[in-house]
């Protein structure tokens, strides 16, 4: 039975006694003790104090259409009842496996068109670093093994995953990285671009790349993988010329271009993907997040014409999971893309309240003494904050302001995330004006509270 009416003080205790959370310091978060969400609806989530917040961050980047949707627990409920598991190898399959795959393809950039299955964004990336690696033997290249990611790049928590991100705190904890992964620098011009204009800068953050490749040299390199905006490394949207010099650089020395859109995927930047946003073409896609909302897990691979021939030509694909496919999570992914379409969330975001959130987080920044930059496309966003807005001096972790902002905010019901000295924000798709109306309010107080406490208001 579950335990549903315990008070928080008994579910804190249970929790620090058994309990090793993702991505926490357990000492720090038992000194406070932890958050416990009980339910959820529309942009909102309440804990087990009862409090209500505004969900921000909807959950880690992934509830796009908004909690509490009755239409997608139908479709779950309705499928355990009728098939609640059945798997895709050897030869078998699911309706619900073949239609959600077709209708990837639908949404999913024109050429996009086989799809691979798995649960998460980590096991997605994996996915590619095998499969891509499959293809280049297949095609006789089999030299090509090493993938460039790039720093503050987050693709996931498995070792593979992990060695191609480029956070340095993870790769601190696991030592050495696998061998097989090389880095170049992130487009952020606030922070990297120094006296050049953003355009000479994303110019220069691409050619990265290609001194990368040629320092490895183009015959030992499988591909280079990147968020379209880096999201757990800040909401980092690069400057316009970066992508395309990215895609060129890639064509030149024919190495596969792969886009991480498992934030930016699903209407986040107003395009159903960010590589629609930013004109990119790539050989392969991998989704999550969105792709279900995040009310089941579920994540997927798109690869295109040249990769899925070479590789549905190759013989054995020894690869899949027992939960490939899984029916349940199709058929709820069914259904939210069913709701994204017929509620028109994407072209909502690009139209009206993406250009609204953006606007507004604008006029925050310019009122704000501790606001450096607001960057975001659609519904993603980050605010800098910063030690001086004229000569671009970020705060520093000894400032510890996102931090201190991100308490701020949720002691006055708003959850956003703070990201080094960030803070982001990444709300459902369906959050109204009226909403963002009131995540200003509540982010703007937050700030003022903030630059009080650094001595800046
Ligand atoms: N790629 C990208 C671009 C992601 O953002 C993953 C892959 C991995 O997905 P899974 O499902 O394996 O977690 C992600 C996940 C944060 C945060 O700190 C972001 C993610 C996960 C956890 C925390 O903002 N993104």
């Amino acid at each position: 039975m579950l335990k549903a009416d315990m008070s928080t003080a008994d579910w804190r205790a249970l929790d620090q006694a058994h309990h090793v959370h993702s991505f926490t310091d357990p000492r720090a978060m038992n000194v406070k003790g932890t958050r416990v969400i009980t339910r959820a609806d529309g942009v909102y989530v309440w804990d087990s104090d009862g409090a209500k917040l505004l969900d921000a961050m909807a959950g880690l980047w992934c509830v796009n259409v908004g909690y509490g949707r009755k239409e997608l627990v139908e479709a779950g409920r309705a499928q355990m009842e009728v098939l609640p598991y059945y798997n895709n190898h050897f030869q078998s399959a699911t309706p619900q496996m073949i239609e959600l795959a077709s209708l990837i393809a639908e949404v999913t950039p024109p050429g996009l068109d086989q799809i691979v299955f798995a649960n998460s964004g980590s096991e997605a990336i994996d996915t590619v670093l095998r499969m891509v690696r499959h293809f280049w033997r297949l095609q006789g290249r089999p030299s090509k093994q090493i993938f460039i990611g790039r720093s503050l790049g987050y693709h996931g928590s498995t070792l593979a995953a992990t060695s191609l991100g480029g956070m340095a705190h993870m790769h601190g904890m696991d030592n050495a990285l696998l061998p097989g992964f090389e880095h170049i620098g992130h487009p952020h011009w606030y922070t990297q671009g120094g006296d050049l204009t953003p355009e000479a800068f994303g110019l220069e953050a691409a050619r990265e790349l290609e001194a990368k490749i040629l320092e490895l040299g183009p015959e030992n390199v499988a591909a280079f993988i990147g968020e379209p905006v880096q999201g757990a490394g800040g909401v980092i949207v690069p400057p316009s010329t970066y992508w395309p010099e990215i895609q060129r650089i890639c064509r030149l020395y024919d190495v596969l271009l792969v886009a991480d859109e498992v934030i930016c995927g699903f209407g986040r930047t107003g395009s159903w993907f960010g590589s629609q946003t930013f004109g990119i073409e790539p050989d392969l896609m991998t989704m999550a997040k969105g792709l279900s909302s995040g009310y089941v897990p579920i994540s997927a691979v798109a690869m295109n014409a040249r990769v899925a021939d070479t590789i549905n030509q190759g013989g054995l694909i020894a690869h899949g999971y027992t939960y490939s496919g899984h029916p349940v999570a199709c058929a709820v992914a069914i259904e939210n893309i069913g709701i994204i379409r017929r509620e028109g969330l994407v072209e909502r975001v690009r139209e009206d309240v993406g250009p609204y959130l953006q606007s507004r987080l604008q006029q925050l920044a310019e009122e704000s003494p501790i606001v450096g930059e607001v960057r975001g496309v659609g519904l993603m966003a980050a605010l800098q904050l910063v030690r001086d807005k004229a000569t671009r001096e970020v705060c520093t972790a000894e400032d510890n302001a996102a931090i201190l902002c991100r308490d701020y905010a949720a002691d006055n019901g708003l959850i956003a995330r703070a990201l080094g000295q960030a803070m982001a924000l990444s709300p459902p798709l369906t959050i109204t004006r009226g909403e963002i109306d009131e995540l200003i309010s509540k982010l703007g107080s937050a700030l003022d509270h903030t630059a009080r406490a650094l001595g800046r208001l």
